[in-house]
């Protein structure tokens, strides 16, 4: 199946937290975005983020690929302090297709990721390692298009993953 990773830090090293899970996934790994500088989203007191995407085929189970997001997750030390607050690293699984895209309300995993297509730092990276990708049967491009435009501008590219 092929998943879409939206991948995030603004705590410690956060350019080896990311570059962490790259090399977790190199042999798997379609395509991936540039890494963008992005203002905190939900929670805003904090500290900017890192965030990118990966494009990854794997021969899992989307339950197994959410675990081994959450093993890297625990190996950067991560503590849930408080929801959309500082992370060391953060591995969501936005969409998942085998090979259409798969809906799940399972609260464990919900597909596609709720919050994705709300979110400029998940589509702007997306949009860049995927100019086809499609959220729900709509284009991302589509998506950015309906989101504030300062948002959207507020996701700065800083180079590559
Ligand atoms: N993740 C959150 C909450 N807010 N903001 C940005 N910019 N990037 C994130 O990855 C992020 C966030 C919850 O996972
Ligand atoms: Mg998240
Ligand atoms: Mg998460």
């Amino acid at each position: 199946m092929r998943a879409v990773l939206s991948i995030g830090s603004n705590m410690d090293d956060r350019w080896a937290l990311l570059r962490g899970v790259r090399d977790e996934f190199a042999a798997e790994i379609v395509a991936a975005s540039p890494v963008y500088s992005t203002p905190p989203w939900g929670v805003t007191d904090q500290d900017e983020f890192l965030n990118a995407v990966l494009i990854v085929d794997v021969d899992q189970t989307p339950l197994e690929l959410l675990r081994r997001g959450q093993r890297l997750e625990e190996a950067a030390e991560r503590v849930r302090v408080r929801r959309w607050g500082p992370r060391t690293l953060d591995v969501d699984v936005v969409t998942v297709s085998d090979p259409e895209e798969i809906t799940s309300d399972d609260p464990v995993l919900t597909l596609p990721h709720p919050h994705a297509h709300e979110r400029a730092f998940v589509l702007v990276p997306w949009l860049a390692a995927d100019p086809e990708a499609t959220l729900g049967g709509r284009g991302v491009g589509k998506l950015l298009a309906t989101l504030d435009p300062d948002e959207v501008a507020g996701i700065v590219e800083v180079g590559e993953l």
